[in-house]
């Protein structure tokens, strides 16, 4: 069984194996939770994302890349683009597929836990209700249909109202 925990926090300081970077396409980090791994994480994880861009060209939206952790307590920090809120279905598509995407790399790297920010709901401004709905859904649905070896999932909320609409979410689920 594998356990998906709620935390409120900096995802920066949480102690699992990988955490999940909201990045955008170019890699090479801006503000929110992006900003506060790459300052915390150091100049390290930025010179493998400019190793990733110049092999690849940044990451698409939904997709995901990896680099190594850096400073941080993690060993690898995933970064995956989350769609900008246009109002259009595509948008929940993709940030499902940041989810997914985010965990089959998490296999491949045989990570047992994994910590992720809710993706999109901070710059990008996808509304954060359904963000955190497709979030435990997709989670849920990987971890029911795909093979792997994840021990614990860790959603690590920064501000309040993602928190409850979470915990409500979890709570749902176990009921
Ligand atoms: N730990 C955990 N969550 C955080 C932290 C933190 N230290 N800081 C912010 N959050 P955002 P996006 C939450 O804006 O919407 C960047 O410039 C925040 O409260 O970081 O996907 C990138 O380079 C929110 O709930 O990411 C992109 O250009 C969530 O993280 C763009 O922002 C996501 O907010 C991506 O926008």
């Amino acid at each position: 069984m594998t356990r998906l925990e709620l935390i409120q926090g900096d995802i920066t300081k949480i102690n699992v194996d990988a955490i999940v970077n909201a990045a955008n396409s170019s890699l090479l980090g801006g503000g929110g939770v992006d900003g506060a791994i790459h300052r915390t994480g150091g100049k390290q994880i930025l010179e493998e994302c400019i190793a990733i861009r110049n092999k690849q060209g940044g990451c698409k939206t939904g997709e995901a890349v990896y680099t190594s952790g850096g400073l941080l307590p993690c060993k690898y920090v995933i970064h995956t683009v989350g769609p900008v809120w246009n109002n259009q279905q595509n948008d929940e598509t993709l940030l499902a597929n940041c989810y997914y995407n985010s965990l089959k790399l998490a296999v491949a790297l045989n990570i047992k836990t994994i910590a992720f920010p809710n993706i999109s709901t901070g710059i990008y401004r996808f509304p954060k209700a359904t963000a955190a709905t497709i979030a435990i859904e997709t989670v849920t649905t990987f971890l029911k249909k795909e093979q792997h070896t994840l021990n614990s999932i860790h959603f690590v909320c920064f501000d309040q109202e993602n928190f409850v609409l979470y915990e409500e979410g979890l709570k749902n689920l176990k009921s």
